[in-house]
């Protein structure tokens, strides 16, 4: 039978995450939506045949019809969510970021471990790219030969309004502080922000573009260049410089195009994350009913609990750097 997915928010990211499960994952159906705006539940919940609107998402993760959950409510609520999923012992795949500081990831670990049991997925969803499978398998090859140096940049066309420096950390860097934990295998040690003039868009006292200097343990320096208003588009761009070869992602330049304005080399830049990691979400939804029907709840691509944690640490140490002078350090807890 198919896996019946609560889905836990179904504003712009949850609405998507039903639409995926009911069009194209096999093996699953949303049968239980909840959203904190009643009518958006309902709106999205007649997109999906069968599935009926939650009185809570306390009553949606206790509910006999919700074999699994998916969380795309807004970061502050995810700790209290996921932590809920794993005391109900159901697998539990959680969008990023974990939690909005360190320990409060930190806890949903704990859970986790004191259950006995392995529930939760986090929604990294960068980790199913094709681009970046292929970026990390060359790095592991050996390919690049020694790494010196990645240079991310991250740009989106609009964010929400009161997307504030707090989230351009959480929601935004806090991608390429996962990409650099799964692209490096090492920790970050330290983090530094350089601050320019804010550009026209950026929200009274907002920090947009900032750009951020991270140091993982072995030495190796990540430029991460953010600019979340840039009124174009959406892009996400990788470039690791190795000693055998430089390698870079996310141009977007492997399709040509040929219309009647003239041909043109390269294609059309996606208006927001959606349509550009729809096969990476895509990826990750159907790695993770498979995991959840294999009773292994976890794929092995996925970003963990754990994971959650450690960006959350390197997330808390960036927000310090935005007023402090140099690197700030990253301090984590041992693993539980
Ligand atoms: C958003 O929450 C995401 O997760 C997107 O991937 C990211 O590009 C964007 O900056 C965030 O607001």
């Amino acid at each position: 039978p198919d896996v019946r997915v609560g889905v836990i928010g179904v504003g712009q990211m949850g609405a998507d995450h039903v639409e995926r499960l009911t069009a194209r994952i096999k093996g699953a159906r949303v049968s239980v939506v909840d959203d904190y705006v009643r009518e958006t539940a309902e709106k999205v919940a007649a997109t999906a045949p069968g599935c009926r609107v939650a009185e809570s998402w306390q009553e949606l993760v206790a509910a006999d019809d919700v074999d699994a959950v998916l969380i795309a409510s807004p970061g502050r609520f995810h700790r209290e969510q996921a932590t809920a999923c794993i005391e109900a012992g159901k697998p539990v795949l959680c969008e990023k970021p974990l939690a909005m500081n360190p320990e409060d990831a930190y806890s949903v670990v704990e859970a986790e471990q004191a259950s006995g049991g392995r529930y939760v997925s986090l929604g990294f969803m960068r980790r199913f790219d094709r681009e970046y499978a292929e970026l990390k398998d060359a790095i592991d090859a050996g390919e690049l030969g020694e790494i010196s140096i990645l240079n991310c940049k991250h740009r989106n066309a609009h964010t929400l309004p009161g997307f504030v420096d707090s989230m351009m950390v959480y929601d935004s860097s806090v991608h390429e502080v996962d990409a650099i934990h799964y692209f490096l295998e090492e920790p970050i040690v330290a983090v530094q922000a350089v601050l320019p003039v804010p550009g026209p868009r950026a929200d009274g006292g907002q920090h947009d573009p900032m750009l951020l200097l991270f140091r993982t343990e072995s030495g190796r320096i990540v430029t991460d260049e953010l600019y979340v208003n840039t009124d174009a588009g959406y892009e996400v761009r990788t470039e690791v410089l190795g000693s055998r070869g430089i390698a870079t992602i996310g141009t977007g330049s492997g399709r040509v195009t040929t219309h009647l304005e003239g041909a043109r080399w390269g294609g059309a830049i996606p208006p927001d994350f959606r349509p550009r990691f729809l096969d990476a979400y895509d990826a990750e939804v159907q790695a993770w009913v498979a995991a959840v029907r294999d009773g292994s709840h976890v794929a092995d691509r996925s970003a963990t609990a754990w994971d959650g944690y450690l960006a959350a640490a390197a997330c808390e140490a960036t927000e310090t750097a935005l007023t402090s002078d140099g690197f700030v350090p990253v301090t984590t807890r041992p693993r539980p």
